[in-house]
């Protein structure tokens, strides 16, 4: 499937709007993982040992932002390449931090849902199904990078 020009833009555009509410957004996006898995708890090295979500953790912020800040880069990569086109040391990095955490394929479909209420949310009325299918495009095909790679660590 062909990753177009207006996909990547809405990918963008939302990311600006979403990036100005950091701190609410990446608390929004643990909440929403752990409300559909509730078991993804004991994987997250910041969360094990707590009862809710912290409020103020840098550690979880910077990783929720990572999460969305690369499938955003795995949009560009879509519309200039016409594949995710990350660092083989990246990928071998990703690859194996996943595999060393416990992660499974099935995961990765919670981890897209969160994602996807949380653009909404951040987005409000400009959300709609051209902005959800770019989202879950990109998303994706970064994941089926990363479970890739997953399978050639195992
Ligand atoms: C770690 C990205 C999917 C769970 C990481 C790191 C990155 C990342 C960049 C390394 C953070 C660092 O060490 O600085 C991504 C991306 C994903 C994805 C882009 C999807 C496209 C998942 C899924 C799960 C998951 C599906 C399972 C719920 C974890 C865990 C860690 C991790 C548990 C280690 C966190 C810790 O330090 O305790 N991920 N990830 N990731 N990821 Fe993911
Ligand atoms: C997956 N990998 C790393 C960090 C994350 C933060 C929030 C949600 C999913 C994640």
């Amino acid at each position: 499937m062909v990753f177009t020009e207006q996909q990547e833009a809405l990918v963008k555009e939302s990311w600006e709007i979403m990036k100005q509410n950091i701190p609410e957004l990446s608390l929004q996006f643990f909440t929403t993982i752990l409300e559909i898995a509730p078991a993804a708890k004991g994987l997250f090295s910041f969360l094990k040992d707590t009862d809710e979500v912290p409020q103020n953790n840098p550690k979880l912020k910077a990783h929720a932002v990572k999460v969305f800040k690369m499938t955003c880069e795995a949009a560009v990569q879509l519309r200039v390449k016409g594949a995710v086109d990350l660092p083989e040391s990246t990928l071998k990095y990703l690859g194996a931090v996943h595999v060393k955490k416990g992660v499974i394929d099935p995961h990765f479909e919670v981890v897209k849902e969160a994602l996807l209420r949380t653009i909404k949310d951040a987005v409000g009325e400009k959300w709609n199904d051209e902005l959800c299918g770019a989202w879950s495009e990109a998303y994706d095909q970064l994941a089926t990078a990363i479970k890739t790679e997953m399978k050639e660590e195992a």
